[in-house]
């Protein structure tokens, strides 16, 4: 922080050298317990609180789209005229237990089909699938080759649904105090690989990279071409601006290897909602205009 007072922004920011890439904020609905949103209304204010701060979309991470009517959210993102660039998955595994790398089949059954309904959902805004945290963690007395090949078999299996729905999957490297199975871009990238789907990407998060990356700029560099979307938070998964992560260069090379899709704030709502979603579009948009 420049000054001691997390208020503040502190990185210059230089308007000319970036590219234009348009800014999202990740919203929940009340009863989700993921702390690093933003916003937690109705999906109906949030999306005119979203749209109303000048965002360009809104993801939204959703436990279960059957607790939510599609076709109200389909008409207000229209009638904002914002975008739904993804749909976040992880609050059913933290809330339900649901695992794609789970020892029991019908834990892991129960997971794939919650994506599918997700994926479905998703098929209404041309939106992406996230899968994070919704892989889980290896279980005790689980061998963790055993957790890999029910992980891969599962994404496989959401992948090729997806690609029904002409809907993308996106795998988001996530740090290790939350799961264990990729940790890392390198990791995904190897996943990436394997699969050989045409629908799956890699989500960077700028929080989980900032942990688990020895250099965000080298492992973005390497995920060249495979990148699908973006997910910024600083260093303390406060705004961009609150924290010690180099935004400025970190967007250089975003522009450097070609992406040109969403940023996707996901933030805690500190120190206030309001002020956090302000602050992130800030940064957001003061970069890349
Ligand atoms: C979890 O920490 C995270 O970053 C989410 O995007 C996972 O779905
Ligand atoms: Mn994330």
């Amino acid at each position: 922080m420049k000054d001691g007072n997390p208020f503040t922004v502190c990185h210059v920011l230089d308007f000319k050298e970036v590219s234009e890439l348009k800014a999202a904020l990740v919203v929940s609905t009340p009863d989700a317990e993921f702390e690093a949103l933003a916003f937690k209304d109705s999906l109906k204010a949030s999306v005119e609180r979203v749209a109303r701060l000048g965002y360009d979309g809104v993801e939204i991470a959703i436990r279960d789209p059957r607790t939510v009517k599609v076709s109200e959210i389909v008409n207000m993102v229209k009638e904002k005229g914002i975008e739904v660039p993804a749909i976040g998955t992880g609050q059913a595994f933290g809330q339900e237990g649901l695992s794609l790398s789970s020892p029991d089949k019908d834990i892991r059954q129960k997971a794939l089909a919650r994506l599918k309904l997700q994926i479905e959902f998703a098929s209404n805004f041309n939106a992406k699938v996230i899968l994070g945290l919704i892989r889980g963690k290896v279980q005790r007395d689980v061998k963790k080759e055993d957790a890999i090949k029910w992980m891969i078999e599962g994404i496989e299996e959401c992948a090729d649904y997806a690609k029904r729905y002409n809907v993308k999957i996106l795998i988001e490297p996530i740090n290790r105090y939350e799961i264990d199975l990729i940790n890392t871009v390198e990791e995904c990238l190897d996943i990436i690989k394997i699969m050989n789907r045409d629908n799956v990407f890699i989500l960077v998060d700028t929080f989980h990279m900032n942990i688990e990356e020895p250099s965000i700029t080298d492992s973005i560099r390497n995920a060249n071409g495979n990148i699908g979307h973006v997910h910024v938070a600083d260093s303390n998964r406060w705004a961009p601006g609150f924290g010690h992560i180099d935004f400025k260069t970190i967007y250089e090379v975003l522009k450097e290897v070609g992406y040109d899709g969403y940023i996707s704030a996901e933030i805690l709502p500190k120190p206030d909602p309001e002020t956090a979603a302000q602050q992130a579009i800030k940064v957001i948009k003061g970069v890349f205009t």
